[in-house]
C-alpha cells in the first residue's frame, strides 16, 4: 500500500471506530515514512474542518514504554475536535478500545520554531494544567510497532484540560493520579515523565522543528503519561489529579 492509502485507511478507522490490521504485519516502514503518513492522515481531518491545536508526546515515561513494548519517544498532533471540555461528556461508541492517562499540559505564549533549553521555558510557556488524555489505537488489540503507532498519530483521540495555572519553579515530585468513579486506578510521581516534565517542552520544540511542524502561540502540549494507560468503562467518571495543579474530569457515557 502506498502512504496515501495507509493514511486514508487509518483516518477511516478513526472516523468509523473500526480497528484495522497493523501495517507492520505486511509492510516495513521507516520512522520518517510513518511521520509522513501521520501528516497525510491529518490532512484528511483538516479537510473536514478540524484544526491543529497542539502537540502531544508519547512514551516519555518508562511505565508507558513497558506497557506498550515500545521504547522511543514519539509525537503526534492534537486537533480541535479532540478537545473535550473539563467536566464534559464523551460517548464511548465513537471509540474502538479507549484508554485514559494522567498527564500535564502546557500552553505556548510565543511561536516555537526551534529547540529551546530548560532556561528558556518561562519565555515560551504561559501556563500549565493537569490533563487527561484519551488514547484509542486504530489497530486491532491495541497492538503496534513504533512505526505503526506513529502513522496512527500516536493513538491521539481526546484530551481534557484542567484550569491553567502559572508555571511553578519545578514540576518535580508532584503526585499524579488517575481515578475511575473516585477510586485511584494508577498513580506515580511527575518525575516519571522524563525525570522532569519540563523536558517535554524542550523535546517537543526539538521534534516540531525537526519535522517542520509549526507550533504557534496558544498551542497546547501534552507532556506524556506518567503511568500506564487504563481502559475506560461506560457510565463512569474518569478524573486525574496533579498535586498543586488540581483536578480534571470527564464523564463517559
Ligand atoms: C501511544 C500513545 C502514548 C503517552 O502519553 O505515552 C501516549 C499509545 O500508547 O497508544 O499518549
Ligand atoms: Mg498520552
Amino acid at each position: 500500500m502506498n502512504k496515501e492509502t495507509i493514511a486514508k485507511q487509518l483516518d477511516e478507522a478513526a472516523s468509523s471506530a473500526e480497528a484495522v490490521e497493523q501495517i507492520s504485519l505486511t509492510q516495513q516502514l521507516t520512522e520518517d515514512e510513518a511521520y509522513e503518513i501521520q501528516a497525510k492522515s491529518m490532512e484528511e481531518r483538516y479537510a473536514r474542518n478540524d484544526d491543529f491545536v497542539g502537540l502531544k508526546l508519547g512514551f516519555t515515561s518508562f511505565a508507558k514504554m513497558e506497557q506498550m513494548g515500545v521504547h522511543d519517544m514519539i509525537w503526534g498532533r492534537l486537533t480541535q475536535n479532540m478537545w473535550i471540555e473539563n467536566g464534559g461528556e464523551v460517548n464511548l461508541s465513537s471509540f474502538i478500545h479507549p484508554r485514559a492517562e494522567p498527564e500535564i499540559a502546557f500552553k505556548l505564549k510565543k511561536d516555537l520554531d526551534r529547540e529551546i533549553s530548560l532556561d528558556e521555558i518561562p519565555d515560551y510557556i504561559e501556563s500549565c494544567s493537569s490533563a487527561i488524555e484519551i488514547i484509542d489505537s486504530r489497530y486491532k488489540n491495541f497492538k503496534f510497532s513504533l512505526e505503526d503507532v506513529i502513522a496512527d498519530n500516536c493513538s491521539s483521540t481526546g484530551f481534557i484540560l484542567g484550569d491553567w495555572k502559572p508555571l511553578p519553579k519545578s514540576l518535580n515530585d508532584l503526585q499524579m493520579s488517575l481515578s475511575f468513579d473516585g477510586e485511584i486506578v494508577e498513580s506515580d510521581s511527575s518525575n516519571a515523565i522524563l525525570d522532569n516534565p519540563y523536558l517535554s517542552v524542550c523535546n517537543a520544540s526539538r521534534l516540531a522543528a525537526k519535522y517542520g511542524q509549526p507550533f504557534p502561540k496558544g498551542s497546547v502540549l501534552l507532556a506524556g503519561a506518567a503511568t500506564p494507560a487504563v481502559f475506560i468503562k461506560p457510565n463512569s467518571i474518569v478524573s486525574a489529579e496533579v498535586e498543586t495543579l488540581g483536578g480534571v474530569s470527564v464523564k463517559i457515557v
